[in-house]
């Protein structure tokens, strides 16, 4: 089992097989919290804040923040891993599920994908299937803390069983749709689907 020793090295942990197995292929562990995106850290106003939730839909809707932090709480503790090759275990995030969110709208029978839409035009791809999951959040804490403006303050994506770039940070809308388009890091030839286990890291 000499993977083992790459993922924390000198540390007795390292031989925790239940550690172990929640690191995927290619990945390490890391304490600390990166911060990685692309551009400049937006600073936004909750007050100027909407969430716009658009497309293959039977009735746009556009949330304030007042509305948005009346939707239900949820806290939901999980791994994250970026394709860069860091991961980050037990992460405690709180805000409100995708699936709360998506109970706003009715769907068009033929949406198959979602595209989110982040500050400076960010965009993330995903299917149904990815993102209609119990476990996906639009978190605004994370570990007990309000994000801060490099994590995506005031509200991001939290998809865990993808890799970490398909969690949009400083989220604003999701538009759905029929068919998959790539969203911004996709357009630069990472994986449209990106599962860590099989390292699904480029198209
Ligand atoms: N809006 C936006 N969200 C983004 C990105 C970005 O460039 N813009 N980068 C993604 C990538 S590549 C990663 S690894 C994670 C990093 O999140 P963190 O900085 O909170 O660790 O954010 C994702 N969300
Ligand atoms: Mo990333």
């Amino acid at each position: 089992m000499d993977f083992l020793d790459n993922i924390l090295p000198g540390r007795k942990k390292q031989l925790d097989p239940d550690i172990a197995s929640r690191i995927p292929p290619g990945q390490y562990r890391t304490e600390k919290w990166p911060v990685l995106h692309y551009g400049s850290v937006p600073r936004i106003n909750t007050e100027k804040w909407s969430f716009r939730i658009f497309g293959l839909v039977d009735q746009p809707v556009t949330l304030d923040w007042e509305q948005f932090m009346a939707l239900p709480k949820v806290t939901i503790q999980n791994d994250i891993h970026c394709v860069t090759r860091w991961s980050k275990l037990d992460n405690t995030w709180e805000g409100v599920a995708v699936r709360d969110v998506m109970k706003l709208v009715g769907l068009k029978p033929n949406v198959k994908y979602v595209l989110l839409h982040a500050a400076n035009a960010f965009t993330a791809n995903l299917s149904m299937e990815d993102f209609d999951r119990e476990e996906n959040l639009f978190a605004y804490k994370h570990d007990g803390e309000a994000l801060t403006p490099e994590h995506g303050y005031p509200l991001r994506l939290v998809v865990p069983h993808l890799y970490f770039w398909k969690s949009a940070k400083w989220i604003q809308g999701m538009e759905f749709l029929d068919r998959d388009r790539p969203g911004f890091w996709e357009s630069y030839g990472y994986h449209m689907h990106g599962d860590p286990w099989t390292e699904e890291r480029f198209g």
